[in-house]
C-alpha cells in the first residue's frame, strides 16, 4: 500500500482530501487537527503503521506496519444526519460489515463498536468529535482493521479474542481494496442515516441477539441481560430477568457474554 495505489483505487469515491502516512502516532489525532483547520467532508487520514493508535479511554490499538488498515475519516454533518449523530458508529459498523459480507464473511457487529468474524474481533471503531461552540462541526470516524495474520496482537495483551481477514479468508486480501468496500458502504449507509431501515439493519447484525450478556461500565455495578434490540438512538436495549426493557447508553461499556 501507497500513496499512489491508494489514489487510484479511490479515485471513483470522491474523497474530500487524501493525507498518507507510512508511519503516525494516530490518524484519528491527525483527523481531529485536519477537521479543525476546516478538512472538507470526506476528508481521509490513513497509516500503513501507528505508534500511538488508541481505542475508548486511551486504550492501545496495535497497527503494526505493513499488515493492517488505520484509517480516519472525517464527516461534516449533512442536514439528515444532523439529528442522529449518536447512529455514526453503526454507520462505521454497518460499512466494515457489508466490506467483510461482500468477501463471503459473516460479521456482527458487538455493541458499540467492535466488527466480529467468528466470534473475535476484527476491527474497532473509535468516532471522536469537533466541536464548535455547542455544535459539531466535524466527527472523526476510526476504524482499524486486522487485515494481515501479522497484525492481530498477541493473546495475552487482549481482553477479547482476536482474529484478522487472512486468517477468515484462508487469502490474503488487499488492503486497498477492503479500503475502497467499506468507504463506498459508507458513503451509501450516510444517505440512510435518518431511515428506520439504518436500525434494522445494524440490529441484525448485532453479536449475542438473545442471549445473556454482561455490561460492565465504569464504576458501576455490572448489568445482566438478554440483548433484545437497538433503541432509535442507537442505544442497546437489553432484557432484564423480569422481562423488562433497560437501555444501555453509549459511554464506556464493554459487553461480554455471560458464562
Ligand atoms: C476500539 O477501542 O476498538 C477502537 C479502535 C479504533 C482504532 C482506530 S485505528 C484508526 C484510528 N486511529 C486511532 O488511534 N484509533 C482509530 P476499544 O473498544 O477500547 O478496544 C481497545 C482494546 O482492543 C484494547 O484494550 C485491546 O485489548 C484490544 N486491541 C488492541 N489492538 C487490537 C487489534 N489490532 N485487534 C484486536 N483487538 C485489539
Amino acid at each position: 500500500m501507497n500513496e499512489t495505489s491508494l489514489k487510484k483505487h479511490l479515485a471513483k469515491l470522491n474523497l474530500g482530501g487524501l493525507r498518507y502516512f507510512e508511519t503516525i502516532g494516530s490518524t484519528n489525532d491527525e483527523a481531529l487537527a485536519w477537521a479543525a483547520t476546516g478538512a472538507n467532508d470526506l476528508s481521509l487520514v490513513i497509516a500503513d503503521e501507528q505508534t500511538q493508535g488508541r481505542g475508548r479511554l486511551d486504550r492501545k490499538w496495535f497497527t503494526p506496519k505493513n499488515s493492517a488498515i488505520a484509517m480516519s475519516l472525517i464527516l461534516r454533518p449533512t442536514a439528515p444526519m444532523r439529528p442522529h449523530l449518536s447512529r455514526t458508529v453503526g454507520l462505521a459498523a454497518l460499512s466494515i460489515a457489508d466490506a467483510c459480507l461482500s468477501l463471503g464473511l459473516s460479521p456482527q457487529i458487538k455493541w458499540p463498536n467492535d466488527i466480529l468474524l467468528n466470534g473475535k474481533k476484527v476491527a474497532g471503531i473509535l468516532v471522536e468529535t469537533v466541536w464548535s461552540g455547542h455544535d459539531v462541526d466535524s466527527l472523526v470516524v476510526g476504524m482499524g482493521v486486522n487485515v494481515e495474520e501479522a497484525s492481530v496482537p498477541p493473546a495475552d495483551l487482549l481482553k477479547f479474542p482476536a482474529t484478522s481477514l487472512e486468517e477468515m479468508l484462508g487469502t490474503l486480501p488487499q488492503r486497498e481494496d477492503f479500503i475502497f468496500r467499506t468507504l463506498e458502504a459508507l458513503i451509501r449507509w450516510r444517505e440512510k442515516i435518518n431511515n428506520q431501515a439504518f436500525i434494522q439493519a445494524w440490529e441484525e447484525k448485532l453479536a449475542f441477539r438473545g442471549e445473556i450478556v454482561n455490561i460492565n461500565a465504569e464504576d458501576e455495578k455490572p448489568i445482566h441481560g438478554i440483548v433484545d434490540g437497538l433503541e432509535s438512538d442507537g442505544s442497546l436495549r437489553l432484557k432484564d430477568e423480569s422481562g423488562k426493557p433497560v437501555s444501555i447508553r453509549f459511554g464506556d461499556v464493554s459487553l461480554r457474554p455471560s458464562s
